[in-house]
């Protein structure tokens, strides 16, 4: 244990273990175990490639050699093929009835825009029920489950910050209706914050400052919590992956893993048209011959705002985290196999509070520290045969990400509204709606009535008795 100590003082992070002699028995082990589950050289690399060259001008490096991706255009659009489209769905629903897919959510994000104290995926968003996110994605994947005749494994992953509550809203909730024994929680790694001159941060005297390593971690936390192993024992091949915000997601689009499978990809895309040029999402790209997502604060403004010949936005491939990606992908990457194909760390210059080395509680009011955190999408040049495909936002997207404004609450439900307004509509019958398609009153369908506007027909037309859309209903 002492070789912990050591250690940190030979790569100058002795600062550590200042109040060591304080602590009792119990918190010393603590400290030695986040100690020992740092990599000190990985941190150094990170200190002296990133922390001391902050504040460069990478962007106009990567701008230069940046194209628009191509993706697959969607059936009704102009240039979509409806023939590719229906073969993509037979692939992807063969697929679902031999089990092969499962769900995979990640969850170990902070939340701190929306200002809520919880698990993200606790939160309620339906319109009347105000059914958490949680609950819609179960009720999502139940649905599919019973579509296709097979139970579908869901993975999620959390943080050590979250994880105990998240498990307690499942247990609290009798898994919404999901076998116990097909909901797979595991937590995602952490690393340290560091100051200025790559310190590692101390929250308190016995604590080290570390937060989730990113949703990029999610490929490691795979493999080191056997996930990988237990999809291999399972049968599973194909994971189905989407973040907790995104209440209109399809969980399980067979039309999705069907282009995936049918395209032997490793990693799959989903995209929307930018809606206005800052929208906050990646952007997919093509550069040096390999797609890749750039994330909308390394995108130089004046390609963000550049139109093309048609006048619409040139790099308009918004990426809405939402992939299929092959288990064996995941595997080579996750277990770091290959030097080359490690994901990059990002820098974030946050508020951390900390304690100084006097023993003082420093309090920031301006960003103080660095974090770092990998993204998912970095993957995808990695990924042999890498699909994108185009998806209709007002079905897919809609995200709870602020506690106001733009991606909230407020714009989520409405989203989630109008879809249903669509979905009455597209079974003929009349009902009242704004420009927007938003109805003048709040009602509810559960996924496990219906979750596409298809199977939403078909179901209303078999039922016997319609009951009237008024303020409140829920049809489950
Ligand atoms: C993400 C994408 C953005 C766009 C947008 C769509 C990044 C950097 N950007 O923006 O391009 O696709 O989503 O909504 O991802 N998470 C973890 N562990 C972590 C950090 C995050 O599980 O350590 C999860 C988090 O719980 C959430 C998701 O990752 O489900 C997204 O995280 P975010 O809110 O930081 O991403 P955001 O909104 O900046």
């Amino acid at each position: 244990m002492t070789d912990i100590k050591e250690l940190y003082e030979k790569k100058g992070q002795g600062h550590v273990f200042a109040f060591f002699d304080e602590l009792n028995e119990e918190e010393q082990k603590s400290l030695l175990k986040q100690a020992a589950d740092i990599d000190l050289d990985e941190v150094a690399g990170l200190v002296s490639s990133l922390v001391k060259n902050s504040g460069g001008s990478k962007n106009e490096t990567i701008a230069d050699e940046l194209a628009p991706a191509d993706y697959i255009p969607l059936p009704d659009s102009e240039t979509g093929v409806a023939d590719l489209w229906e073969k993509a769905r037979a692939e992807g629903e063969k697929a679902l009835r031999s089990g092969r897919v499962a769900a995979f959510t990640v969850a170990g994000g902070q939340g701190t825009r929306l200002g809520y104290d919880g698990p993200k995926g606790t939160y309620g968003v339906s319109p009347v029920l105000k059914s958490s996110l949680f609950q819609i994605f179960a009720e999502k994947i139940l649905a599919a489950s019973r579509i296709y005749g097979k139970a579908i494994h869901w993975y999620l992953m959390t943080s050590i910050i979250n994880n105990e509550e998240t498990v307690k809203f499942f247990e609290e909730n009798e898994y919404f209706g999901l076998h116990k024994e097909r909901v797979h929680f595991f937590t995602q790694g952490l690393m340290p914050a560091v100051d200025d001159d790559g310190k590692i941060l101390l929250a308190d005297k016995a604590n080290i400052a570390l937060s989730p390593d990113g949703h990029g971690g999610a490929l490691r936390a795979l493999v080191r919590s056997g996930s990988i192993r237990q999809m291999e024992a399972d049968g599973i091949d194909t994971i189905s992956y989407f973040q907790v915000d995104n209440p209109l997601v399809r969980c399980i689009d067979p039309e999705f893993i069907g282009f995936h499978l049918l395209r032997d990809s490793e990693l799959s895309s989903k995209t929307v048209p930018k809606a206005y040029p800052e929208e906050k999402v990646g952007v997919f790209c093509e550069q040096n011959g390999k797609a890749v997502v750039v994330e909308y604060s390394d995108l130089p403004e004046r390609l963000a705002s550049e139109l093309d010949e048609n006048g619409e936005i040139k790099f308009r491939a918004g990426s809405i985290a939402i992939h299929v990606f092959a288990r064996d992908f995941i595997k080579k990457l996750g277990a770091g196999q290959s030097e080359d194909a490690q994901l990059p760390f990002h820098l974030a210059n946050k508020k951390v509070a900390h304690i100084t080395p006097d023993g003082e509680v420093h309090e920031p009011t301006e960003p103080n520290a660095y974090k770092f955190e990998m993204f998912v999408f970095d993957s995808l040049p990695f990924a042999q045969n890498p699909v994108i495909i185009e998806t209709a936002r007002a079905d897919d997207f809609s995200p709870v990400k602020n506690a106001e404004g733009v991606d909230s609450p407020k714009t989520s439900r409405e989203d989630q509204l109008r879809q249903f307004a669509r979905w009455v509509k597209a079974a003929g019958v009349e009902i009242e709606t704004d420009d927007t398609g938003l109805p003048p009153f709040t009602f509810e369908i559960s996924p496990l009535f219906a979750d596409t506007e298809e199977r939403f027909v078909e179901k209303w037309n078999a039922l016997t008795e319609k009951p009237e859309l008024t303020e409140g209903l829920v049809l489950v």
